[in-house]
């Protein structure tokens, strides 16, 4: 009797927990992002359009959720060994959509597989994906991309010898690390590895915002046939994010491209121009001044919430409210609804404006150029002696990750034709000051400042500094079992 009640007292807040966010456990559910819709609601979306969400790699659709991920880059040294491994020991450990959603059985350790046109190759697919950047690969794209060629780029992610990467969740690093000396003795010689990658959401309460300290992961697009969209979040059909265009292989189907960035943050060397260059006005301290230089360049505020909707100072409450945190379009009541021209509240070359213009390229929305991101930060948090030298002394970033049925509408659309061109989407807007890039030089960037429009930031630093990656496919469960497997 006395166990009984004891256990329930122990259970309790686990069953309140599951109640009110429902997430399997290798997910975090900060309130400022959308929850993700429960098994049986994504069912019935999936089964109104025809989509088979157990063919598809849970990745794919979950968002920046993850508590810790690690990823880990190999190369195929024997084709035909590797194709039977895989269908012995990985396939059973591939994890799709459903055991990801609230009510569902969710693994120890989720387990998701992508592989390189290098990879293609070394497997002999020579079935024709029709993405161009995805058969040149990333290290061929640097300078397109922006980056100061690859200096700055780790060596694994340089030449041509990673095939694969298999992402590995879980709510600990334990857990990862027994389910990769499975895995690496399921695969034994047939693969080598390469590099691994450890991400983990940042520790509470910064847990869910990314390294500069803003809250990351609220707008993703409402697949159709996957959830139901929050208020303002961008809807898109099924074909935008997974390849089920006639054109490509028919194996290809429920499949999508992963797009994988290590990306390094600069966080002292960031937040030391935002203490040099505070926007000046009565109203605001000088600190408050720095924070809302920081608010207008990313477009929203640390907790989430949008400048559109908050223009001077944070609003923690509209950060965390999902029915309002991602609700608006850039036109504010009074303008042209098709092609506003104000950024008193939020500037033209915002990161979240450039990368997803909403009303800037009229309304209703265009469902092009849609990406759903799935990164998570990687490195430790600042120490004491980096705040005070305001130097980077130990690497830290995101480990930035997203899917797209097109990498060049995608991820390099959102980089080259909007993020680092100077006149999107307005003349003379200058870059993305977040994730734009200048091939190394100064970047200019306008719009930032309120109270002066026509002042113009050139920003010395990257404070993003590329450190390379790769483009991959994830391909449907179907497709593990056949077209990769012996
Ligand atoms: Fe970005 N950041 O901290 O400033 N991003 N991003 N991103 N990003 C977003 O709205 C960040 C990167 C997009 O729908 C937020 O969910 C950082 C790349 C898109 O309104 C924050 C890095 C690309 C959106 C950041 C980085 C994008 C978005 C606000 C790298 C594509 C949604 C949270 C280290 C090429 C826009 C949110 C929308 C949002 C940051 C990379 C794209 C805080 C630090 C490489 C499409």
């Amino acid at each position: 009797m006395k166990l009984t009640l004891l256990s329930s007292i122990i259970l309790l807040p686990f069953t309140l927990a599951l109640a009110k966010g429902g997430n399997s456990k290798l997910l975090i559910n900060p309130p400022a992002q959308p929850s993700l819709p429960s098994i049986s609601e994504a069912e019935s979306a999936a089964n109104a359009v025809g989509l088979n969400l157990t063919n598809i790699q849970g990745d794919i659709l979950i968002g920046m959720k993850k508590k810790k991920e690690l990823f880990f880059f190999f190369g195929i040294v024997d084709a035909l060994a590797f194709k039977s491994n895989l269908k012995a020991h990985i396939l059973p450990l591939v994890t799709p959509i459903p055991p990801l959603l609230p009510g569902g059985t969710s693994p120890t350790t989720a387990l998701n597989i992508a592989f390189s046109q290098n990879g293609f190759d070394a497997l002999n697919i020579t079935d024709n994906l029709g993405d161009a950047p995805f058969a040149n690969g990333q290290f061929v794209g640097a300078s397109g991309l922006g980056d100061p060629g690859t200096v700055n780029w780790i060596p694994p992610f340089t030449g041509n010898k990673i095939h694969g990467v298999i992402l590995l969740a879980s709510d600990t690093i334990d857990n990862i690390n027994n389910t990769l000396i499975d895995l690496k003795s399921g695969l034994g010689q047939s693969i080598t590895e390469i590099y691994s990658l450890q991400g983990a959401a940042r520790p509470p309460p910064e847990e869910g915002h990314e390294h500069f300290g803003f809250l990351d992961g609220i707008s993703n697009p409402a697949v159709q046939g996957f959830r139901d969209p929050s208020p303002g979040q961008a809807v898109v059909s099924p074909g935008e994010i997974l390849v089920e265009d006639s054109s490509r292989p028919p194996w290809a189907q429920d499949g999508s491209f992963l797009v994988f960035r290590q990306l390094e943050q600069l966080v002292p060397e960031f937040n030391k121009f935002l203490a040099d260059n505070p926007i000046r006005a009565p109203a605001l301290t000088t600190q408050q001044g720095s924070d809302l230089l920081g608010a207008r360049m990313v477009g929203r505020w640390k907790s989430g919430a949008p400048t559109f909707l908050s223009p001077l100072v944070d609003d923690p409450v509209l950060g965390n409210d999902t029915s309002r945190n991602n609700d608006f379009t850039y036109a504010a009541p009074g303008q042209n609804q098709s092609d506003p021209t104000d950024q008193s509240h939020t500037p033209f070359s915002a990161h979240i404006r450039k990368t997803r213009p909403r009303a800037d390229l009229g309304l209703p929305e265009k469902p092009k150029h849609h990406i759903v991101r799935g990164g998570i930060p990687y490195g430790p948090e600042q120490s004491e002696d980096e705040i005070r030298s305001n130097t980077t002394k130990t690497e830290r970033g995101l480990a930035f990750v997203c899917y797209q049925s097109s990498i060049a509408a995608g991820f390099q659309f959102l980089q080259q034709t909007w993020a680092n061109n100077v006149n999107f989407s307005k003349t003379d807007t200058g870059f993305d000051p977040i994730i734009g890039a200048n091939r190394g030089a100064p970047r200019v960037v306008n719009g930032l400042d309120p109270t002066l429009p026509s002042r113009r930031f050139t920003i010395m630093t990257d404070f993003i500094v590329s450190r390379g990656g790769e483009y991959f496919f994830s391909p449907s469960l179907s497709a593990l079992a056949t077209t990769f497997s012996a």
